[in-house]
């Protein structure tokens, strides 16, 4: 199976109904979309989320932030699906983030900054792990998988 990661679409971006805009940036790239969930994600689900980030001093801040109202949670799936999806977010805020990232290109916030990615494959693990039931994995194949992701060798 290909590489998953745990995208959140972020109670910002979902206010700002900036969901449709955000998600094309993955579709866009060619990222197959494995579950999705649109939630209210609660404060005890946020600090298991964020759990790595216990005792820091945004901690407490970023569980208000995540679970201030709902979120649109997916699993996207590719060969190296974190590093890229990473890369299409950008720098953590959106006030440093490059141009043409989805942090970069609508926000300026320092505190609040629309999208959530996993950032290795054991956060991911964890993080689907907290989302999802295996069974709400979904598994098919694109229909243009070898245009998509085609190799020449
Ligand atoms: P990432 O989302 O780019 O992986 P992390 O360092 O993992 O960034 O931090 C997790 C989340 O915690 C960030 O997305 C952001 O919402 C929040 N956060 C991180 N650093 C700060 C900070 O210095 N102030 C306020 N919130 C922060
Ligand atoms: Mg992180």
């Amino acid at each position: 199976m290909a590489e998953q990661t745990l995208v959140i679409i972020k109670p910002d971006a979902v206010q700002r109904q900036l969901i449709g805009r955000i998600f094309s940036r993955f579709e866009d790239k060619g990222l197959k979309l494995v579950a999705a969930k649109f939630m209210q994600i609660s404060e005890a689900l946020a600090r298991k989320h964020y759990a790595v980030h216990t005792g820091k001093p945004f901690f407490e801040g970023v569980v208000r932030y995540l679970s201030s109202s709902p979120a649109l949670v997916v699993v996207l799936e590719a060969d190296g699906v974190i590093e890229m999806s990473r890369k299409l977010m950008g720098k953590t805020f959106g006030n440093e983030a490059e141009p043409g990232t989805i942090r970069g290109d609508f926000g300026a916030s320092r505190g609040f900054n629309l999208v959530h990615g996993s950032d290795s494959p054991e956060s991911a693990a964890y993080e689907i792990g907290l989302y999802f039931c295996p069974d709400e994995l979904v598994q098919y194949d694109l229909g243009n998988k070898d245009w998509l992701y085609g190799q020449n060798d």
